[in-house]
């Protein structure tokens, strides 16, 4: 069946390659993220049938209310919602890193991850919908700098929680765990990482379950070089 996706972060990276499989399965697609010329080139690709742009910064409540509202306005509903718009930063240590970079990753991996939900969730609960957030392998060790690491144990811990709000409801919750993945998040290449395409499948496994089946959290990482 055809669903609704919602993707915050859907510019580059994962959220792009996500929104590629999504429309190559046959789901449509609204995509936010703040540039807005990236976001109407990916729309042109994908057609204007398939994706509508939503330029939004995600830290702004307000506009990720009018996000939402206008995804549902355009489409009719909402089937999916995938909350992955999110940050680093170069110098990764607790004494290198800067106090406006801790607040700017507080910021958008979490805080702005509950104004998604929250703006989300009542058209998640009314299409027994699902919610994917992107997590991080980093949620179990600090491979990005601690503070990195810590938001998205922050995500660990929302999406258990919060699937059992939209569980209530007959909805799912489901963590990306990616690994390393090569991405401009990244100032350099990372060859030995995975691809965005590699999430974008295991992110389209997770929501193209039978109504039954819930998968929590899906870690997906490189394999280890032998
Ligand atoms: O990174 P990138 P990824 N408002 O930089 C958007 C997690 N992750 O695809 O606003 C709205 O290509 C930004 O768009 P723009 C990571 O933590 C990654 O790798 O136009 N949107 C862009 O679309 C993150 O949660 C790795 O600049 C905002 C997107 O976010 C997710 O994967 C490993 C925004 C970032 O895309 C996607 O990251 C891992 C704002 N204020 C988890 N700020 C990895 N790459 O290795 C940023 O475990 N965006």
């Amino acid at each position: 069946m055809s669903k609704i996706i919602l993707i915050t972060g859907a510019s580059t990276g994962i959220g792009e390659s996500c929104a590629r499989h999504a429309v190559e399965a046959g789901h449509k697609v609204a995509l936010a993220a703040r540039s807005e010329e990236k976001l109407e080139a990916l729309v042109k690709d994908l057609g204007a049938d398939n994706a509508l742009a939503l330029p939004t910064d995600v830290t702004d409540p307000d506009a990720q209310e009018r996000m939402v509202a206008r995804a549902v306005e355009h489409y009719g509903r909402l089937d999916v919602v995938l909350a992955n718009a999110g940050v680093g930063a170069s110098a990764r240590g607790t004494e290198a890193g800067s106090v406006e970079s801790f607040q700017k990753m507080i910021e958008v991996n979490c805080l702005a991850v509950t104004y998604t939900a929250k703006f989300a969730l009542p058209h998640l609960r009314a299409s027994k919908g699902h919610m994917v957030l992107t997590g991080s392998k980093a949620s179990q060790g600090a491979m990005f700098g601690s503070v990195y690491s810590a938001t998205k144990w922050f995500i660990r811990g929302y999406a258990d929680n919060l699937g059992e709000e939209l569980g209530a409801a007959g909805g799912r919750v489901t963590c990306l765990h990616p690994g390393m993945v090569d991405t401009p998040f990244f100032d350099e290449a990372k060859p030995d990482a995975l691809r965005p395409d590699d999430v974008a499948r295991a992110f389209l496994f997770a929501i193209d379950q039978p109504d039954h089946v819930l998968i929590p959290h899906l870690p997906v990482y490189p394999k280890p070089k032998t």
